[in-house]
């Protein structure tokens, strides 16, 4: 049964159950606080497991009966264990009716079934069903469900659960009923039920094979012209799938349901996937560009699951980036394809992929890669955990998605098309394992993915070394590859992985050379994947006139740290010439990382701050370029994540680094002012907001003017922000111009976050970004509030509240992850606020306690100084009473 409390749980573990679950029957009667489930299933012996009880996980239930085909158990027959129940069964198949009280209500962890403004909705992943009833509660049990729900007709006139609808009917009492079934096999993850007030923006569609289906989207009656978006999200979705890998849509009816007290993102439970509103929910009034993009993300995100993650599924947790990697490469993929879609011409297009692929690696690189270099860091396939819900990291999504990547650059598109074709028809409805999942793609292509298979085990950012040597003599270039992962948490020793490494070499003139290996007749490329398979490794190409400039690593071909010997002029050459965009854009960032860094250690020093004058020559070169797609120059020109400077300074020092960065951004804005208000009047977009792409780049781009000018805040600047503000058509342009505001000492700041929070003050998402923007302010005078006594403050807004997960994210979340300087106060402050909100978050929802918790959990790379004041927050939260198995796996591997 389910181990003690606090006992890690291990991948080498596994066992099969004994019994397994064919059918399930569930009715609900639904009510507030008095919710009864009754759950008859049909269990039967596996034959191919040890023998042993049949086991019931069950957590915060209250049993109200059980009986074993009718028949009151003999005594003894039925254990209490911890975690759920052990029963003996003598028979090859038995039915279990069991049934429970539950009381949504009071269900604050919003795992299991929970209200959310008078409707009732149910989050099972990973662990949450047997929160509902008792029940083999793994992903290796697949069974068909039939689900019955009875409500309250007038509060919840809707009844959702999985797959088709058999009935629906009127009760006494003004109650009613709805009866629904699942033709398809699943985990008791993808259980969900519905029943609330709501309504649905509908569609008909024909899929691939000519098949009708009804699509949903169902939200409150208010937010129906919010809706249209996802709906478009969702047909691009289906479309897409049938194309690319020929995937079509296996129910009739499809539907996406909106709820605004959510966990995560959104919950992709098979035919009925339920949303955080903030997925789901967009109109140019209230949602910015990136908004637009994020619910054209998830939409897609979740509806690819119903192939990867629904139909074939994770054998145990310890595979969960199995389904969660391989639909993250799969979401970044449609986002990569519909933006070059809409591009007018082939520039265009490869400027939009790039532009996917610089978020995508942006997301990495600050999330991921401080991941894995804390306490935390584990494979993307992990040993070992505490709590599951810890273990749904950057690592085993984002991470997960470049080894799939990197799959896809090895075997080619078509290649990875046949291994996915291969994969489904070996394992259609069953729970399988990354090996097996690999073992498709090597078998399709006759490849050996031996070596590659560490990727899965090794934990940790490899770093790759890239030297080159000319030989005028010989016309020759060799470059040498050296790899080197250091050593994380448990994994001390690494050894070499396989590694794909994009490389063009540049001429003097800037153009591509044509690529020829010595010793081999393919030529011509400008591009080529070279394959690290040992330590080190050299390649050496012929024909070479002249000393080449390497561009390696094109595309981000792997998840590495890229070490390369390069002076400033070769960057700034890069910058301006090299033909790969990702590697455009990577010489702009490695270049403004170098002199940010080097900023920050004056100011540390206490030597004046002086930026170089080849960067700001660098960087206006590409602000005034307008052949370049905006998108690409804002991306290019945006400020690298503060996470990510910190874990690229030796010893991190959010002060110094906060410093060097105003100190950038003011000297740019004054230096360039005239430039940006160029560009800035420039880029106004015509007409009527469209979420397009190549608007989307010009609202971005000028938006960075704005920033950079309001940074530096002459009159000019206030007057343009102003203006902006009060006349936008949109939200991209209304919260841009707020965010420049927000982020410069002007006195305009106050009198615009009052405006907007007065505009959208009955607003619950739009308020997000509200918060969010306080939360994350920087302080531009040493007059300014400190950012801590207005989050603070903040709390005390009628619109915040604790037990909503997007307002702690936005405010909470804001402050401490994404406000380094002002979180890392000299006093310590930021700290004692952070174990007080940790702990009181956790005594009602432990999934979002842990990621408030995970806030410190990097505390280790920060200066002897502020390690010593942040060491006794930790213990103060490790030492509270009644904490969460979540919040103490984190802290308790935070101090270990
Ligand atoms: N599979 C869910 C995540 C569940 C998280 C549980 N703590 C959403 C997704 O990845 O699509
Ligand atoms: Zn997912």
């Amino acid at each position: 049964m389910r181990t003690q409390q606090g006992t890690p749980i291990r991948r080498d573990a596994y066992q099969p159950l004994a019994y397994t679950v064919a059918t399930v029957d569930l009715d609900f009667m639904l009510d507030p606080q008095e919710t009864v489930v009754t759950n008859r299933m049909r269990c039967v012996r596996n034959p191919d497991a040890p023998a042993g009880p049949l086991v019931l996980f069950g957590e915060a239930l209250e049993r109200l009966s059980l009986s074993l085909d009718g028949q009151v158990p003999a005594a003894g027959q039925v254990r209490e264990v911890e975690g759920g129940l052990e029963i003996d069964v003598d028979a090859d198949e038995v039915l279990l009716e069991v049934v429970t009280r539950i009381d949504p209500s009071a269900n604050l962890t919003l795992s299991g079934l929970y209200q959310s403004r008078g409707g009732y909705y149910t989050q099972c992943e990973a662990e949450g069903f047997r929160r509902i009833t008792y029940f083999p509660d793994r992903p290796d049990i697949m069974a068909r469900y039939t689900v019955r729900l009875e409500a309250d007709a007038a509060t919840c006139p809707v009844l959702l659960s999985n797959g088709n609808l058999l009935e629906t009917g009127t009760l006494p009492n003004g109650r009613h009923f709805a009866r629904w079934e699942d033709p398809f096999l699943k985990p008791s993850y993808l259980f969900a039920l519905v029943a609330a007030d709501l309504k649905a923006l509908e569609r008909r569609v024909t899929t691939m094979t000519g098949r009708d289906v009804l699509l949903q989207v169902w939200v409150e009656a208010r937010d129906l012209d919010r809706v249209g978006h996802a709906m478009d999200s969702l047909i691009h979705s289906m479309r897409w799938d049938e194309e690319v890998f020929g995937l079509e849509l296996d129910l009739d009816r499809f539907m996406i349901v909106a709820v605004s007290d959510f966990n995560m993102g959104a919950m992709e439970n098979k035919g009925l996937n339920i949303f955080n509103t903030k997925y789901v929910l967009a109109n140019p009034e209230t949602g910015t560009d990136l908004d637009f993009e994020n619910v054209e993300s998830v939409v897609a995100h979740e509806y690819f699951h119903n192939w990867t993650g629904n139909r074939v599924t994770c054998r145990d947790w310890f595979q969960l980036t199995l389904k969660e990697g391989l639909t993250v490469f799969r979401d970044q993929q449609f986002t990569a394809d519909m933006m070059a879609r809409a591009s007018d011409s082939a520039d265009a297009a490869a400027s939009a992929r790039a532009v996917t692929r610089i978020a995508n690696v942006r997301v990495l690189r600050s999330g991921q890669f401080p991941e894995d270099a804390g306490p935390m860091a584990h494979p993307i396939r992990p040993d070992s955990y505490q709590e599951i819900n810890n273990f749904y990291t950057a690592t085993v999504y984002q991470k997960g998605a470049e080894v799939i990547r990197m799959l896809h650059t090895l075997l080619g598109r078509e290649g990875f098309r046949n291994g996915m074709d291969l994969y489904f028809s070996y394992h259609d409805g069953q729970a399988v394992t990354c090996d097996d999942f690999v073992g498709c793609m090597a078998e399709a292509n006759g490849a050996d993915l031996d070596l590659f298979m560490r990727w899965y085990s090794q934990a940790g950012t490899p770093r790759l070394k890239a030297e080159g040597v000319y030989d005028a003599a010989s016309r020759s270039y060799s470059l040498t590859l050296s790899q080197h992962t250091p050593a994380t948490s448990g994994q001390p020793d690494k050894l070499p992985l396989h590694i794909p490494v994009a490389v063009g070499l540049i001429g003097a003139d800037g153009a591509d050379l044509p690529l020829q290996l010595e010793g081999e007749a393919r030529a011509g490329e400008t591009t080529r994947v070279l394959e690290l398979k040992a330590e080190s490794h050299s390649w050496c190409f012929t024909g070479i006139d002249a000393e080449p400039v390497p561009s390696v690593l094109r595309g981000y071909s792997a998840p590495v740290i890229l070490d390369i010997a390069e002076d400033d002029t070769r960057l700034a050459f890069r910058m301006a010439h090299d033909s790969d965009p990702f590697n455009r854009w990577d010489a702009a960032q490695r270049y403004m990382e170098r002199v940010i860094l080097a900023l920050a250690a004056d100011k540390a020093a206490g030597r004046p701050m002086q930026v170089p004058q080849a960067f700001g020559h660098a960087f206006r070169a590409l602000l005034t370029n307008d052949s370049l797609d905006p998108a690409f120059v804002a991306e290019t020109l945006a400020l690298p994540a503060e996470a990510y400077l910190l874990e690229r300074m030796e010893q991190a020092d959010p002060a110094p680094l906060r410093a060097a960065l105003i100190h950038l951004l003011r000297e740019l804005g004054q230096a360039l002012q005239a430039d940006f208000v160029v560009r800035y009047m420039d880029l106004e977009v015509e007409g009527d907001y469209r979420y397009h792409p190549a608007d989307a780049g010009r609202r971005a781009l000028r938006n960075l003017c704005l920033r950079y000018m309001m940074a530096w805040g002459g009159p000019t600047a206030v007057q343009l922000a102003i203006l902006q503000f009060q006349h936008a058509g949109n939200m991209t342009e209304r919260y841009g111009a707020l965010a420049a505001l927000v982020q410069s000492d002007s006195p305009e700041r106050c009198k615009a976050l009052e405006a907007f929070h007065e505009r959208y003050r009955d607003d619950a998402l739009v308020l997000d970004k509200w918060f969010l923007l306080q939360a994350g302010a920087w302080r531009w005078a040493d007059s300014a509030p400190a950012t801590l006594e207005q989050v603070r403050a903040l709390m005390g807004n009628p619109a915040f509240s604790l037990s909503n997960p997007n307002k702690v994210y936005s405010l909470l979340g804001g402050y401490f992850k994404a406000n380094p300087a002002e979180f890392h106060r000299e006093d310590g402050a930021g700290y004692a606020f952070w174990a007080e909100q940790v702990i009181a978050l956790d005594r009602n929802n432990p999934q979002v306690a842990s990621r408030m918790a995970r806030a410190l959990e990097g505390w280790r790379k920060f200066t002897p100084e502020i390690q010593a004041r942040i060491r006794p927050a930790l213990e103060r939260v490790a030492a509270a009473e009644g904490l969460s198995p979540d919040v103490t796996e984190i802290v308790g591997k935070a101090l270990a």
